[in-house]
């Protein structure tokens, strides 16, 4: 129950646009929790509740902004935390981008540094990524799997755009797809012809080591 108030204490510091106080619980909370779960359960929790109150006109984007903020320095703070990655050899190479037209990267970043923590060689794209840019990383590193982030019904498309690319070139057999951002889900996932699609970074971690 006293982790479960900190962790609400954590999300309401997000939905109140609270940088410092957010760093404060954070720090309490990474004391006793998993960094992992204080992600998930404290400042992503937040964040949905903003997207929520965004969407129904109760808070603007100048809310929405200082709020990804808060959030983002949160994040920091538990990326001290997180393992380094393993050393020595890799399990597996992945490129990790957001979509063209799209400038939401808090949860894409999220994912790959959940993902270098567990031992993947991530090579992070960022955001707004040009459709062509996701292959020719792809190539270059001879990734074993392309991770393609949308958060708009708008960009969702982009993810299908890099599958078809991909199959153009004739790479589409070489290497493995895998979608997540709050639009998309498993249908439309088996729909563009994904291999995988993840919810949050955890489910990410965990279903590229089986797409390996
Ligand atoms: Co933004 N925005 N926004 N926004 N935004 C959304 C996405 C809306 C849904 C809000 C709404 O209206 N309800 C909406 C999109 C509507 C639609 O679908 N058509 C929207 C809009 C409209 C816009 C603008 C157009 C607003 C405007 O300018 N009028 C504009 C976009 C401009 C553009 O991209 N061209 C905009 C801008 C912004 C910012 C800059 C203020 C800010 C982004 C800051 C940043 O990322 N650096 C922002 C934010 C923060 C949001 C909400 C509130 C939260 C997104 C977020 O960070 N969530 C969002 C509401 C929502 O998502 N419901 C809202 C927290 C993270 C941790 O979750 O889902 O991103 P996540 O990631 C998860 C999960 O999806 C998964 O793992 C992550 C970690 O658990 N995952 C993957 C994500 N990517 C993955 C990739 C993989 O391979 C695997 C798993």
């Amino acid at each position: 129950a006293d982790t479960e108030a900190l962790l609400f204490e954590i999300a309401d510091a997000v939905i109140s646009c609270k940088k410092e106080k957010v760093i404060e619980t954070v720090g309490k909370a990474k004391l006793k929790l998993p960094p992992e779960e204080i992600i998930e359960k404290g400042l992503s929790a937040g964040m949905n509740q903003v997207g929520i109150l965004f969407e129904r006109g109760k808070l603007f984007l100048p809310h929405v902004m200082m709020a990804a903020d808060a959030m983002t320095a949160g994040v920091k703070l538990l990326e001290e935390d997180l393992p380094a990655g393993t050393q020595g050899k890799k399990i597996g190479v992945i490129v990790n981008g957001t979509v063209e037209g799209d400038v939401h990267d808090i949860g894409k970043s999220i994912v790959s540094t959940m993902l270098q923590s567990s031992g993947f060689e991530v090579y992070d794209l960022g955001r707004d990524v040009p459709t062509r840019s996701f292959i020719e990383k792809a190539k270059e590193v001879n990734a074993d799997i392309i991770g393609i982030s949308a958060l708009m019904t708008t960009t969702l498309q982009g993810q299908k755009d890099v599958i078809e690319l991909l199959k153009e070139e004739g790479l589409r057999d070489k290497v493995k797809i895998m979608v997540g951002g709050a639009p998309a889900t498993q249908a439309w996932a088996d729909k563009i012809g994904a291999d995988c699609y993840a919810e949050n970074a955890s489910e990410a971690v965990a279903k590229a080591k089986e797409l390996l």
